[in-house]
């Protein structure tokens, strides 16, 4: 599964209208859509995805922000698709994403950073799965 990656368009860049600005930069870098969505995540829901974060002061605001407004959820493919597109996105703090960078153009705030990507392989299949079922997955 190494060549795969999960990511959503977060709820404030669906708001300022970058979804196709940043489905084209994904498009531009290589990465292949095998499954996509537009949704919206309820708070429970929101609250499963980051369980991971529920320990860091940051839970209630990430969480109320996820679930605020619609999301791009999609699963992407590429050789080296974690890394790269983690490099692909910018740091999580866009005042610290390089020039370029998904979260550098278009994130505001370390919080409502535009765009989510997998951390590693493992995290990536458990998320694609946690959003699709694998008759909307088109590999
Ligand atoms: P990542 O998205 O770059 O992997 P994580 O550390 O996994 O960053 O944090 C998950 C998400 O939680 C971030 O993308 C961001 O939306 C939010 N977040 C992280 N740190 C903070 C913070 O200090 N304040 C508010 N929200 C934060
Ligand atoms: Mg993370």
């Amino acid at each position: 599964m190494s060549n795969r990656t999960f990511t959503m368009i977060k709820p404030d860049a669906v708001e300022h209208g970058h979804i196709g600005s940043i489905l084209e930069k994904i498009n531009s870098a290589g990465f292949k859509i095998i499954a996509m969505k537009y949704t919206k995540l309820s708070l429970e829901k929101a609250e499963k995805f980051y369980e991971v974060h529920s320990e860091r002061p940051f839970f209630n605001e990430l969480v109320t922000f996820m679930s605020r407004g619609p999301i791009v959820a999609a699963i992407l493919e590429k050789e080296n698709a974690v890394e790269d597109f983690r490099k692909l996105i910018g740091s999580t703090n866009p005042a610290e994403a390089k020039e370029g960078t998904i979260r550098n153009l278009y994130a505001t705030s370390m919080g409502e950073n535009a765009v989510h990507g997998s951390d590693s392989d493992e995290n990536a299949a458990i998320e694609g799965s946690f959003h699709f079922n694998s008759s909307e997955i088109l590999s």
